[in-house]
């Protein structure tokens, strides 16, 4: 397709974007808004993200990371689009570390999407050989089925997995998947095999790179899913595209209620997100790569303009709406985000390691604090199981790590010990 090296680290190196001409601009919808949760001027360090009050205790550790982290911030200077956050700002909310991670299973090849089904167990897809899994809490395997439609290549393949809110009165269980034409979201009944495939949306553009592939049910019981550009950058502002968005729908893919374009699309201007979650008062939260400078945390806001390809990080511009945290591409590429204890939890695939992210009950954002660098690799996966534990899987099998002989892992981790 673009002829660039797939990377969903990042962008291909040397894509450092032509600045799109702000007249060009114009022709974008304009639609971006500013979240009450981000105060556009107030700068901010890869990392981190501004308190609007200063209600919160800070910890003098995070303070260190912080600085640690803003350490990297003249990357910025290299990409015309994103703009270089101010000097740090303090801080982060004051919370005890984690314990220590446990291995729960290993073997496994890239575990792309882990999620529950009522009593514990955990549906697990593998990326690139299709393969639905059932992990037992105590972390037996099982192959519930192989999806032969999809089409693992590059980026694509088996990814998204969501189990229905409903699930022990219908029985659905939904997949994200790469197909010979394009990626799509397909339902099945799930009674230890899959039956009655269904497909409930076609269409979303696939790629060599950035097929997103994402898939949540939202406290709203609806479904959403979180798709990529496919390397196509103009598609991400196209309201006719599905390419760099999140979709919202109902459990038939129909366009959910309330969605601002009579269509699925809930948000707009993305590059290529894979992770969403949500924290207990409802606020939606999603990860996505950048090309060579920023990575971002969004709050995500009905059918707000995300920014991509104009912006990356923080822009400024009121069109767009800025990100509520920003990393280098070096240290975090995010892919797979939980909210869990009152942290987003953000896995890192170049940046092989997690970032706990603090959101304060009014949904101030703390600094990031970077967890068990180098210590297991990259890591795709991130769900919070019911127990209020973490599932974390790794990601070295996809072409990019360096597999140790027991990869690729799931492990498990107690968010407050
Ligand atoms: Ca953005």
């Amino acid at each position: 397709m673009t002829g660039t090296t797939p990377r969903d680290t990042t962008g291909p190196a040397g894509a450092a974007s032509p600045r799109p001409g702000r007249t060009a601009g114009a022709a974008f919808p304009r639609m971006g808004r500013v979240p009450d949760t981000a105060s556009p001027g107030t700068g901010r360090t890869p990392g981190t993200a501004l308190p609007r009050t200063g209600r919160t205790r800070w910890s003098i550790l995070a303070v260190a990371l912080t600085l640690a982290a803003g350490c990297s911030a003249p990357a910025a200077e290299r990409v015309g689009t994103a703009r270089t956050p101010a000097a740090p700002a303090a801080t982060a909310v004051s919370q005890p570390p984690p314990g220590d991670p446990r291995v729960l299973t290993e073997n496994l090849a890239v575990p792309w999407g882990i999620a529950f089904l009522p009593g514990g167990d955990a549906l697990v897809t593998e990326r690139d050989t299709a393969r639905l899994l059932r992990v037992t809490a105590s972390g037996e395997v099982s192959e519930v089925a192989k999806i032969d439609e999809a089409r693992p290549d590059g980026e694509g393949g088996l990814m998204g997995v969501a189990v229905s809110p409903a699930f022990d009165k219908d029985g659905f269980v939904f997949l994200y998947y790469t197909a010979a034409s394009d990626n799509r979201i397909v339902r099945y009944r799930y009674d230890r095999t899959l039956t009655d495939a269904e497909v409930i949306l076609d269409g979303i553009p696939k790629g060599a790179i950035h097929n997103g592939g994402r898939l949540a049910f939202g406290p709203d019981g609806h479904l959403y899913a979180a798709t990529g550009e496919t390397g196509d950058r103009r598609l991400s502002q196209s309201l006719d595209s599905l390419a760099g968005k999140i979709l919202r729908m109902t459990a038939d893919g129909a366009p959910a209620p309330g969605n601002p374009f009579q269509n699925v699309i809930w948000s707009y201007g993305h590059r290529n997100v894979q992770g969403l979650a949500w924290d207990p008062s409802g606020r939606l939260y999603a990860s996505e790569f950048g090309s060579s400078s920023f990575d971002e945390v969004n709050l995500i806001e009905k059918g707000g303009n995300y920014g991509w390809p104009e912006v990356e990080g923080v822009g400024g511009d009121s069109r767009f709406i800025d990100p509520v945290v920003t990393w280098t591409t070096d240290e975090a590429s995010p892919s797979g985000m939980a909210y869990a204890d009152g942290s987003l939890w953000v896995g890192a695939l170049r940046g092989s390691r997690l970032w706990r992210v603090p959101v304060a009950q009014d949904g101030t954002v703390g600094a990031a604090v970077p967890l068990f660098e180098n210590r297991y690799g990259r890591i795709r996966a991130v769900t919070t199981a019911p127990d209020g534990s973490l599932w974390i899987g790794t990601s070295n099998k996809d072409g990019r790590g360096s597999p140790a002989p027991d990869d690729d892992r799931i492990l498990t981790l107690t968010p407050t010990p």
